[in-house]
């Protein structure tokens, strides 16, 4: 089908794919989370089916220390899911103009050297992801390359461009079309917006979710466990714990509408209740590669394990040693977040009047810790946004401060993003995120007064009517 894009954009691809198709020798440069994974593995498999040789660094973050992995040869560099920050970097690194091409999704950095990019920002479109612009620049050079649709809904969707609007929507919702059209995504409108639900048992998908928030569910597995039984669905059958996914459609309806039900008795809006889920009917039922949400999950963990090349190949269709190297991370990463969970909730959180935290030191890799954050926040007070520091293993000079909240809370005026960009600019840190999510880099020995002012700023921004919620 034909592309629904910005025209600025599409000018764009079409130069990207002319500057491609040019090329003898490729680098594709890429970050390790599963954007970064589903871009190179788009771009790489594009560029190979070209006929021109192409091979693939990843970092985990474009920056002075680790430049030094960029290639100093003669191939041809693409860089994607990064770059458009760094592009003094690369005038640094000597990088000539005419052998760079950035294909990003991050706001632009003024400078002097005119490197070519793809990026959707400047033309408005912020619900795109690298990897969807890695498989709008593949589809121009090939319209056979629409098999890749399924790899940039995996990167989009695990780039959050699905939250905010509960499905992905313009561009990156033409390659969902995309995908359908080739037989390899399968839309599930009106679905249950909760993750998990290719893998999770229900009673676990429903509790662990908390957007919306529904009482005596959101937070509560036996409350959710006991709703389930209210209406009549069988929590398992004897042995096997229900999963959504394979729920015929009746009974799939039956929880929908139940749950509607509770929220509107609560006054609450339902609406987030639904998304649009991503399924891939080439993979196996029960498992994570099913589903874009569990599939971008996979990718991350063989990122956050200094694998994302096992994610690369999953991406390429390695359903054997690979995804089973993947699966043992996947298990390896759920363990270690269960460990900093358990480890929170025996060491208990100090509480200030509108904000809970806790040090963890460099009992966790930093990588899991806004994780953590989230899945504490669950089990601990939800009125109050938790905050976790940890030390850096690579960097004995920085803390790093990961910060969650809930829909409600953000509701009521809270916005982690704004206080952890302030704040952290207070110590000379630096910080960023979401209003649910933050995080943020502070010097060591500033945590407790950077709690202090962290507190201080939630308090302002629930102004004066917190005052009376202590
Ligand atoms: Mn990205």
């Amino acid at each position: 089908m034909r592309m629904e894009t910005g025209t600025g954009v599409d000018a764009e691809v079409a130069t990207a794919a002319e500057i491609i198709r040019r090329q003898q020798e490729v680098t594709v440069i890429s970050h390790i989370d599963a954007d970064g994974i589903s871009s190179e593995a788009i771009l790489s498999q594009a560029i190979a089916r070209e006929g021109i040789a192409v091979k693939s660094v990843f970092v985990r973050q474009l920056e002075p220390l680790t430049m030094h992995q960029v290639p100093k040869d003669r191939t041809f560099k693409i860089f994607t899911d990064l770059g458009a920050g760094q592009q003094n970097l690369l005038q640094e690194r000597g990088l000539d103009p005419e052998d760079v091409l950035i294909i990003d999704h991050h706001v632009s950095q003024p400078c002097e050297t005119p490197y070519v990019q793809v990026n959707c920002i400047p033309h408005g479109l912020l619900k795109l992801s690298a990897a969807g612009l890695a498989y709008l620049v593949a589809r121009r050079l090939d319209p056979d390359n629409c098999d890749l649709a399924k790899i940039a809904v995996i990167g989009n969707v695990g780039d959050m461009m699905a939250r905010e609007h509960c499905g992905l929507t313009g561009p990156a919702r033409g390659i969902v079309e995309d995908g359908v059209t080739h037989g390899s995504i399968v839309v599930r409108p009106h679905d249950l917006n909760c993750y998990g639900t290719s893998t999770r048992a229900l009673h676990v998908c429903l509790a662990y979710n908390d957007d919306p928030f529904i009482s005596g569910i959101s937070n509560d597995v036996n409350g959710a466990r006991r709703f389930l039984k209210k209406i009549g669905i069988q929590g398992d059958d004897g042995r096997r714990d229900l999963i959504w996914e394979g729920l015929p459609f009746p009974e799939r309806k039956k929880i929908m509408c139940a749950l509607v039900e509770q929220l509107m008795a609560n006054g609450e809006p339902f609406e987030r209740l639904f998304c649009e889920t991503y399924l891939f009917p080439g993979e196996r039922e029960g498992e994570p590669l099913r589903n874009a949400q569990e599939f971008a999950t996979v990718l991350n963990a063989c990122g956050r394990w200094a694998r994302p090349d096992i994610g690369g190949a999953i991406c390429r269709g390695d359903r054997s040693i690979a995804y089973r190297d993947a699966k043992k991370m996947l298990a390896n990463h759920r363990a270690v977040i269960r460990e900093l969970l358990q480890f929170i909730l025996d060491t208990g959180v100090a509480e200030l009047t509108h904000l809970q935290y806790i040090h963890v030191g460099n009992r966790f890799p930093d990588t899991i810790v806004g994780i953590g954050a989230g899945m504490a926040l669950s089990k601990l007070n939800w009125q109050k946004p938790i905050l976790i520091l940890c030390e850096l293993p690579e960097d004995a000079t920085l803390v790093k401060a990961s910060m969650r909240t809930t829909e409600r809370i953000v509701a009521r005026g809270v916005d982690l993003q704004a206080a952890a960009s302030t704040v952290s600019a207070e110590f000379g840190g630096s910080g960023g995120g979401h209003k649910i999510a933050a995080g943020a880099y502070i010097p060591r020995g500033s945590e407790e007064r950077f709690v202090n002012r962290v507190n201080e700023l939630l308090g302002e921004q629930l102004g004066p009517a917190s005052a009376g919620h202590r």
